[in-house]
């Protein structure tokens, strides 16, 4: 692999015959996925993200840890959304290629932080391969006591033109964010007009995201209990990492756990999503 100092950021892009994908360090986001037979980045990183380190990346796989949104129980902007894992600097700890599949684990600095105080161990495992595996996985280290903790690898699909686009594999009911979460009935079929910001509670092991009739990106999920559902539409015009015209390009679709997973001293939970 080779790394890229920038910014006060560094940038690690691993090469294979099977794929490339790049790494920011901070945050231990992955920003691209590129296989080689079709050459086409999986992933969406909006053209005015913030890659220096002042703020969470928009775009790519941000890393949502301990808490998913807001902490529970806490007022919104009382502790940092989505966790304190994809604001700081990670290490690449291991490393192997055997020249078709990469493998990598990287490792972030603390894994304490205000609204979290529990001894665990936390990795990133990346394997990079014609399709990329990438896995959060968390140990507690405690001797006592049971601990409990959201998560969510909150992936920025580039769909191309979110008007062409299906969602295929959801089912069941979601909360609705944008109205307070009421409950409602899945759309079939799943296509986008508007702002769209849901929790599935359903943890589907294969999703499609289909354009124009065509499967188009296939995503993967184990160690979930929900799928959350995004695109900000016209109102991410007032986010100031997002242009007017970037939400067309973009849907996230993220493997979650938002119901809380409770671990006991020495369990290991891995939240998995397979981009292909
Ligand atoms: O996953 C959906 C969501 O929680 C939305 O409610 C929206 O706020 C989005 O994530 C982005 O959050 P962020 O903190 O990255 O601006």
């Amino acid at each position: 692999y080779q790394i890229e100092e920038k910014d006060g950021n560094r940038f690690v892009t691993v090469s294979n015959a099977s794929a490339s994908c790049r790494i920011s360090l901070f945050g231990g986001h992955v920003l691209s996925f590129i296989p080689s037979h079709d050459n086409r980045d999986r992933l969406w990183v909006s053209p005015v993200a913030v890659l220096n380190g002042e703020r969470p990346i928009r775009g790519g796989i941000p890393l949502c840890w301990p808490w998913f949104s807001d902490a529970h129980g806490k007022a919104k902007g009382e502790l940092p959304s989505h966790g304190f894992l994809r604001t700081q600097m990670w290490d690449i700890s291991e490393f192997n290629c055997d020249g078709t599949t990469s493998e990598m684990v990287l490792t972030p600095a603390i894994t304490k932080g205000p609204g979290f105080s529990y001894e665990c161990a936390v990795k990133l495992r990346l394997k990079i391969a014609s399709e990329l595996t990438v896995s959060l996985e968390t140990t507690s280290l405690e001797e006592q006591q049971a601990f409990t903790l959201n998560c969510a690898l909150h992936t920025y699909f580039d769909v191309n033109n979110i008007a062409d686009v299906a969602l295929e594999g959801l089912a069941g009911e979601y909360k609705d964010k944008l109205e307070d979460w009421a409950v409602k009935p899945a759309p079939t079929p799943y296509t986008f007009s508007s702002e769209t910001d849901r929790i599935h509670q359903e943890a589907p092991k294969t999703l499609t995201i289909v354009a124009n009739q065509s499967p188009y990106i296939t995503i993967g999920s184990a160690g979930h209990d929900s799928i959350v559902v995004w695109n900000p539409w016209q109102s991410a015009a007032s986010m100031s990492d997002m242009d007017a015209f970037g939400y067309k390009q973009m849907l996230c679709v993220e493997t979650a756990v938002t119901n809380g997973i409770t671990l006991n001293p020495g369990d290991i939970h891995t939240l998995t999503q397979v981009i292909a």
